[in-house]
């Protein structure tokens, strides 16, 4: 089964104040709407203690933004699965395209990654999507095609039950540009054959895969009403309770 996800990556943005304040409204809206979508809020590690506790026994996840390749030990600033783990973290985004262009993360280093989460019983949101000069040299699949295959080639095919995996091209991050739904829809479909053919059929069809890139209350139904298209990730308009509340009522 294909879950129905909108997932909102808050990035470095909101104080403490703010996101804990955005993390309760948010919670009465669930609570009081019920959504067919399972939400997931991605703050900042610094609050995932707290969100935590205030979210313990809400219908909404708190995923975290990163996690260290590494497991614990001399690597200054990182942050380690089994940390999250001890502070009731359970998800984390991986591969998000600002880590890989900002910190120069690369697929194999994102598997190490997802291997990590995974030996802990938590999972990750992958995130795979080409930059815009990948697209304009119609190299848009190949570059997917190896994201997607590399991160997962280390896992176990039981661990990769319930895989999400998010699809963000660079050229659509932040910039108001989104994919069209047929643009989104194809390369989901993609995505999906690939998994399919690494991982099989099974595991292909139970992997949800989330549209991200200026997703917003104006575009959502249509990116959501395509057949592969599973739901989103949000990063700006997941800020505004008004608009995520929109968006998840849209992935129905
Ligand atoms: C893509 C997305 C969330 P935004 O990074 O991951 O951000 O919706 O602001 O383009």
């Amino acid at each position: 089964m294909r879950r129905k996800i909108v997932a909102g990556n808050w990035k470095m943005n909101l104080t403490f104040q703010e996101a804990k304040e955005l993390a309760l409204r948010l919670n009465t809206w669930v609570k009081a709407n019920k959504p067919t979508a399972e939400v997931i809020i991605a703050p900042t590690h610094l609050y995932l203690e707290q969100l935590n506790k205030d979210l313990k026994n809400s219908h909404i996840t708190v995923a975290s933004q990163n996690v260290s390749a590494m497991e614990n030990g001399a690597y200054t600033g990182d942050v380690s699965a089994e940390q999250l783990l001890s502070i009731g973290t359970k998800m984390s985004i991986v591969g998000h395209s600002e880590r890989r262009a900002y910190h120069y993360e690369q697929d194999k280093y994102i598997g190490k990654k997802i291997t990590h989460l995974y030996e802990l019983g938590m999972s990750p949101i992958l995130c795979v999507g080409e930059k815009l000069e990948d697209r304009d040299a119609g190299k848009h699949f190949d570059v997917v095609q190896e994201q997607v295959t590399v991160a997962l080639e280390r896992q176990k095919e039981e661990d990769l039950k319930n895989l999400i995996v998010a699809y963000e091209p660079v050229w659509a991050i932040g910039t108001g540009k989104t994919a069209s739904p047929d643009q989104a829809q194809e390369m989901h479909a993609f995505i999906r054959k690939t998994i399919g053919a690494q991982h099989g059929i099974s595991i292909a069809n139970s992997t949800s895969i989330l549209y991200g890139g200026s997703v917003n209350p104006g575009n959502a139904r249509d990116l959501f009403e395509q057949y592969d298209i599973d739901g989103g990730l949000v990063g700006g308009a997941s800020l505004k309770l008004e608009d995520f509340t929109t968006i998840i009522s849209a992935n129905k």
